[in-house]
């Protein structure tokens, strides 16, 4: 019994640690629903890969849209404004992208989704450690 209760636990463990290694956000853009995972929980100064997936009202992964992706930091004393773009690698049914962040603190993500001539925004605050 020791040993079956041992196991439970070692299991419950591994699925939190599991559960707690993706930074994961969903939200709601018009008719999509946007799944943003950042492979850092919390983000971290340097390179961060981000996966974004897009579904229809329909539930259906959406694979023909253009991403585009704005993060920067509003200007803090001794720091202007700093503002980056990505780009995005369709991956499995996924939109890849890198965010290398340059400091630690508040950051924003703009994640711009371009499909059939309409562009629908998520945004995201991030706390960069
Ligand atoms: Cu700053």
């Amino acid at each position: 019994m020791k040993r079956v209760a041992l196991v439970v636990c070692v299991l419950f463990l591994m699925a939190g640690l599991v559960h707690a290694k993706d930074y994961e956000l969903t939200k709601k853009a018009g008719p999509y629903t946007v799944l943003i995972a950042i492979d850092k929980n919390p983000p971290v100064t340097g390179p961060n890969k981000m996966t974004v997936g897009i579904k229809d009202a329909g539930g259906k992964d959406v694979t023909d849209a253009t991403l585009a992706v704005d993060y920067g930091m509003p200007a803090m004393p001794g720091m202007p404004a700093m503002n980056y773009k990505s780009d995005t690698t369709l991956r499995d049914k996924k939109y890849v992208t890198n965010l290398n962040f340059s400091m630690s603190g508040p950051w924003t993500v703009t994640v711009k989704i371009t499909r059939a001539g309409k562009t629908q925004a998520v945004k995201l605050n991030v706390d960069v450690k």
